[in-house]
């Protein structure tokens, strides 16, 4: 038995608060199991925000700080017994499979990639004019190592039949009432083949956490987490286009270049949420931190994108006038955090405007001005902090 849980997640107190900077913005530092204090939205179903403070320590993010996002409020599944845990693969398959940890463990080549988890709604309270939804900061993402099997290898042996054109993903966790719809997800039939689609078992070396997915989870490389199914146990390939309430209307975008549409408009048709657009953020010092005049003061980051690759990171310290190329990290994979460094020697004693905009390798950047969707997802605008040289 795996992962046991209590369920009185609303009894857990709160030993702080933090304010994030945006309007009700008071949130609770709560500690879940196997987690450490994290930044709690919701409590049924529990949804954890990291404290941002956390993407300076590693480009990794423990296991212990890394978000938590649900929609049903009986989630998680309590207790997990992974002795009895089976993965059914079904629908339009020549022959239905049923695995065991042990089989997926030892019966297929084990895949390990690094790749960035990011909810749709990341930085969702930045919005302007604000949106309805979760007012999420910027600690809905994290970076780990994933460990588990191609679903590619788990569709062969089941044998795909024809007319396949999607496969779902349907995990533990099961609504109360039941007019909520099940968090069930979909992909077309050749991204779930591209052999990098992953049921991962093993996080940063561990067991999955349980508010994490145990003991198997969907990992869609480059992909927003809507699709990273947790607790996953039964996958169908099916001959249509799956529209239960999760793929529509819930997670789409507006069908256009920038997923954006006029503040305040309603964007005229919508498709499926899909790759990360590229993202920078200055990790070391904070909004309104104090640095020293005339000394060297280290900047450092993180950038990532969808899964071409950082090209490069540019760093301004003069808000957007001029900018500098930054020094980047080891690379870890295209799907990871890409670290990056800089040096920045105030001159006087003032405010200066520090920001970093990154570009991947097929050319695409962040916008100065931020975009707007109805959803509030997809932000990646320019960030900008300002630290006083004192
Ligand atoms: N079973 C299940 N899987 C799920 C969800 C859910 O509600 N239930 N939410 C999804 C969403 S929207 C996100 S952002 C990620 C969050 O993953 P995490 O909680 O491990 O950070 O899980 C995804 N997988
Ligand atoms: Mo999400």
């Amino acid at each position: 038995m795996g992962g046991l849980l209590n369920n009185a997640w609303d009894k857990i107190s709160a030993a702080e608060t933090v304010t994030l900077p945006f309007a009700n913005g008071e949130r609770p530092l709560v500690k879940y199991p196997q987690k450490r204090p994290l930044i709690r939205l919701t409590t049924r179903p529990p949804q954890l925000e990291t404290p941002f403070s956390v993407f300076n320590e590693s480009v990794i993010t423990p296991n212990d700080a890394f978000f938590v996002r649900y929609h049903l409020s009986e989630s998680p599944p309590t207790a997990v017994d992974a002795d009895t845990f089976r993965l059914e693969i079904k629908g339009r398959v020549n022959s239905p499979v049923s695995l065991s940890m042990a089989e997926l463990k030892t019966k297929f080549q084990p895949l390990e990639t690094v790749g960035v988890l990011q909810c749709s709604g990341n930085s969702r309270a930045f919005s302007k004019p604000r949106v309805a939804g979760g007012q999420l900061s910027n600690g809905a993402m994290g970076n780990a190592r994933w460990k588990g099997v191609r679903l590619k290898d788990l569709l062969s042996k089941a044998g795909v039949a024809a007319g396949a054109k999607q496969v779902t993903f349907n995990g533990l966790d099961a609504p109360v009432i039941e007019k909520t719809p099940d968090y069930i997800k979909a992909l077309d039939i050749d991204h779930a083949l591209d052999g990098e689609v992953m049921l991962a078992y093993e996080m940063n070396g561990e067991d999955l956490p349980m508010l994490n997915g145990y003991p198997l989870r969907l990992i869609v490389p480059g992909y927003y987490g809507t699709y990273w199914v947790k607790h996953v146990n039964e996958i169908s390939v099916v001959d249509a286009v799956f529209n239960g309430y999760w793929m529509n209307p819930a997670y789409r975008i507006p069908d256009n270049d920038c997923a954006c549409v006029e503040p305040g408009t309603t964007p005229k048709g919508t498709i499926p949420i899909g790759r990360h657009n590229v993202r920078s953020f200055i990790t070391s010092q904070a909004d309104g931190a104090r640095i020293k005049t005339g000394q060297v003061t280290e900047v450092k980051g993180i950038a990532f994108d969808g899964g071409y690759g950082i090209q490069q990171v540019l760093f301004s310290e003069d808000g957007g006038k001029t900018w500098r190329e930054t020094k980047l990290g080891k690379d870890l994979g295209k799907y990871s955090f890409r670290e990056w460094q800089i040096h920045f020697t105030p001159k006087q004693a003032d405010w200066y405007t520090l920001e970093v905009k990154a570009t991947n390798r097929i050319g695409q950047s962040q916008p100065i001005e931020a975009l707007w969707n109805p959803a509030g997802y997809m932000r990646n605008v320019v960030e900008a902090i300002r630290v006083q040289a004192i």
